[in-house]
Formats: structure tokens, C-alpha cells, sequence
């Protein structure tokens, strides 16, 4: 079942229902917001402090970065993560498919607004499939008459127990930028979380598992060979309005991306798709 709903504030969304699984997507920003299985914990973190309000990005879920990830590199001053996060998409296709899931695309096309910051144009489509599995696809075109270059993001926050008991596999003798300390590093071994942590990795392998007590979450990328690892820790979190202070320690962010050097360039008529799968193996004895 899909159903167009809004907050008491005019904030639109859409609830969808079928036999696997539930999920919440708002049309600014073309954002899950929400998504669980059912029977399972919701695999999407949302912080309890997020926002819901026109021109302001929704903390948690999956914020869609584009045109640019991080800061705009001509001009630092542009919102973080581009433009796309904060505009209202169309709905261009609701369908409840042959295998129980349901599909949804919508699309975002260049305005006043987006040309402003940006002056190309382009085509971008986001479908988000809800099943047992999650499958998220950002569609980019350029339109336009002259190539331009993307760096965009699937910001995913995912939910966890405790940040204590995660680890994070498929990362081990990678590469990374290391945001915070401006330099590249190698990653040796499996990824803990006890600090800051902000983080590109080349090439990752093609499947990261994130294990948290018996549960294990998989994330399978495609058009993407960066993947951004984040948790802001306890000083950040008390700098962000829409983060409660302990709001880290149940959230880590693993991004399926196009950053830094996998921007990608599109020439005229050009198409790029940056795509996630996500799926879940619960042993049910484990309580959250
Ligand atoms: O993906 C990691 C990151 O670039 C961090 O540096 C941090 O800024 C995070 O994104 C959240 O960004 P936001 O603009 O959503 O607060």
C-alpha cells in the first residue's frame, strides 16, 4: 500500500506497506526516512531530533548528496552534500511489482534555485525498491550541452545497538582519506568506532558487512568505488541541532559514494547510476 501523507507542518511524504517490509519517504529531498523488515529492527537511523521542515535536511535515513559531496569546491559557501537534499522531487512512478516489493522513483530537474548554484542542466531520478532487501538507485544525466562532474552520496545512517558492539568488514587493506587528519592512511583489519571517525575509502570491496552483536547488515554498491565511513562522536553531536548528544551512539554512517577522486564527469547525454543494496541477517534471539 503507498499513501501520500503530510506532517501537521505541510512536510509531504510517502508511507509504504507491503507483506516484507515498511518505509517512510519524504518528497523533499527525495528522503527514506524510514525502513524496517518486517519482524526485524529498523535498519535506518533517524535521529530523535530531526528535523521535518522545508529547506532544512532530515538527520538520518538516507540523504541523497548532489551535485557535489561535502563542500563545493568553487564555492565553500554552498550548502553542504549540493542541492538535492533540500529540494522537493516528483513522484513519476508507484508501482507494486510481481515479487511483493514496492517501487518508487522520483525525479529532480534544474529550477531557478538549482541553476543559481549550479548552472547545468541535468536529469536525476532517485528509485527506491522495499522489500526484504532495500534497493536505492540515484540516476544522473546531463542534459545539458556541455559535460559537468558529480560527486554525490548515499548518505545512509544506519541504526545500531550500541556503538560499542559494532565492527565493520570488507574495508581491511584500503585506502582511505582521513577527514579529519587531512592525510591517507591504510586500513588494517576490520573498522571499530571508539572516536571520531570521517573517512573515504578507495575501492572498497564489493560487499560491507556491518556486524553489530548477531546481527549483520550487508551493503552491496554499484557505480561507486568510494565509500564514506562517519560517526561524529560526542563533540560533534553536541554541535549539531538535530543530533541529541548521545545520538552517536546508536548511528554509523557507511556511504555509498562518487567522493573525491570518484567524481564522476558526464559529457552531453551521459548517464551515471549510483546504486546500494542493503540487506539483513537477524538472528531473532537478538533483542533491541
Ligand atoms: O559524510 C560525512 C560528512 O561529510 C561529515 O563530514 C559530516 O559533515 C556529515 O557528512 C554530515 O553532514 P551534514 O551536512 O548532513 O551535517
Amino acid at each position: 500500500m503507498i499513501t501520500h501523507k503530510q506532517f501537521d507542518n505541510g512536510f509531504k511524504y510517502i508511507e509504504i506497506e507491503n507483506n516484507q517490509a515498511e518505509a517512510k519517504i519524504a518528497l523533499q529531498g527525495a528522503h527514506l526516512f524510514h525502513y524496517k523488515v518486517k519482524d526485524k529492527p529498523s535498519l535506518l537511523w533517524l535521529s530523535e531530533a530531526a528535523y521535518f521542515e522545508e529547506g532544512k535536511a532530515i538527520r538520518g535515513g538516507i540523504p541523497v548528496c548532489f551535485p557535489w559531496f561535502g563542500k563545493n569546491k568553487d564555492n565553500p559557501s554552498l550548502p553542504q552534500h549540493g542541492f538535492a537534499r533540500t529540494q522537493v522531487w516528483t513522484v513519476v512512478l508507484e508501482e507494486e511489482t510481481g515479487e511483493g516489493t514496492t517501487h518508487i522513483r522520483l525525479q529532480l530537474k534544474p529550477n531557478a534555485y538549482t541553476l543559481a548554484q549550479w548552472a547545468y542542466l541535468f536529469d536525476v531520478t532517485l528509485d527506491i525498491t522495499i522489500g526484504h532487501k532495500l534497493s536505492i538507485a540515484l540516476s544522473v544525466t546531463n542534459t545539458d550541452t556541455k559535460p559537468f562532474e558529480i560527486s554525490t552520496a548515499l548518505h545512509t545512517y544506519f541504526n545500531v545497538s550500541n556503538i560499542d558492539n559494532i565492527s565493520i568488514k570488507g574495508l581491511d587493506n584500503k585506502a582511505y582519506y582521513d577527514a579529519l587528519e587531512e592525510k591517507t592512511s591504510i586500513q588494517h583489519g576490520d573498522i571499530f568506532i571508539q572516536e571520531e571517525v570521517d573517512r573515504v575509502y578507495s575501492y572498497p570491496s564489493e560487499t560491507i558487512t556491518l556486524f553489530d552483536g548477531d546481527a549483520k547488515v550487508n551493503l552491496q554498491q554499484e557505480g561507486s568505488n568510494s565509500l564514506v565511513v562517519w560517526n561524529p562522536w560526542i563533540e560533534k553531536s553536541k554541535q549539531m541541532s538535530d543530533m541529541t548528544e548521545d545520538g552517536y551512539r546508536t548511528m554509523v554512517c557507511l556511504e555509498t559514494s562518487n567522493a573525491r577522486e570518484d567524481s564522476r564527469v558526464l559529457k552531453p547525454n551521459e548517464s551515471h547510476v549510483l546504486k546500494a543494496v542493503v540487506s539483513q541477517e537477524i538472528d531473532t534471539t537478538v533483542k533491541y
